[in-house]
C-alpha cells in the first residue's frame, strides 16, 4: 500500500528519496520547478541531463515518459525527470499526465525509491486547470502498481494545497 501525503512548500526543500521535476523535452532546465530544482541542486544535475541528451534522448524526453538524475545538492537522492503534456482546450490529453506520474513512480521502483515527493505537474506553465490536474494525480498514484511506499504531493500555495487535499477526501 503507497501512502499519500499532502504538505504546501518548496519542493526543493523536501527530504525524500526522490523528487520529482516537472521538466520540458529538452531536460536542459526552464522556469518553475525545473528551474528551481537546478538552481538548489547545483551543477551537477545538469550534466547528467546533458549526457543523457548525448546517450539515450538526442530528440529529447517524450512527453509522459521520465527518467532519474543525482538529485545533487539537494536534500534527496534522485530527481525523477518528467515531461507533463501542455494544456489544451482541443485535446484531451489526461492520459499523457497520467503517464507522468506512473512513468514516475516506474522510475522510483527502478532506483528502490521508497519516498517520493511530486510536484502538481503541468499545473504551472503548461497551464493545466489544477483541480483536473490533481484528480488525474491522486487517480492514477492510487491505482499504480508501485513499491513506493510514501507519495507526497508537494504544493507550492495555499490554493493548490486545499484542491489536493478535497481530492483526497473525495
Ligand atoms: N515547489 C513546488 N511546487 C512548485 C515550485 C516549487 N519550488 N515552483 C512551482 N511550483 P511548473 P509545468 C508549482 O510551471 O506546468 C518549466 O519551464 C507551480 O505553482 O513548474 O509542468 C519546464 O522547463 C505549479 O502548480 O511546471 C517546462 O518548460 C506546478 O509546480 C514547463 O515549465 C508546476 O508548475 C513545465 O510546466
Amino acid at each position: 500500500m503507497t501512502t499519500i501525503e499532502l504538505v504546501q512548500g518548496d519542493i526543493t526543500r523536501q527530504t525524500a528519496d526522490a523528487i520529482v521535476n516537472a521538466a520540458n523535452s529538452s531536460l536542459l532546465g526552464g522556469g518553475g520547478v525545473d528551474g528551481a530544482i537546478h538552481r538548489r541542486g547545483g551543477p551537477a544535475i545538469l550534466a547528467e541531463c546533458r549526457a543523457l541528451r548525448a546517450s539515450r534522448y538526442g530528440k529529447g524526453l517524450p512527453t509522459g515518459q521520465a527518467v532519474a538524475t543525482t538529485a545533487g545538492d539537494l536534500p534527496a537522492r534522485w530527481v525523477i525527470h518528467t515531461v507533463g503534456p501542455v494544456w489544451s482546450r482541443d485535446e484531451d490529453r489526461s492520459d499523457l499526465l497520467a503517464s507522468s506520474y506512473r512513468e514516475s513512480l516506474r522510475a522510483a521502483d527502478e532506483l528502490g525509491a521508497r519516498t517520493v515527493a511530486f510536484p502538481a505537474i503541468s499545473t504551472g506553465i503548461y497551464g493545466w486547470p489544477m483541480d483536473d490536474g490533481a484528480r488525474i494525480a491522486v487517480e492514477t498514484v492510487r491505482a499504480a502498481e508501485t513499491q513506493v511506499e510514501e507519495v507526497r504531493f508537494v504544493l507550492f500555495d495555499t490554493a493548490a494545497y486545499e484542491v489536493f487535499a478535497r481530492r483526497l477526501e473525495a
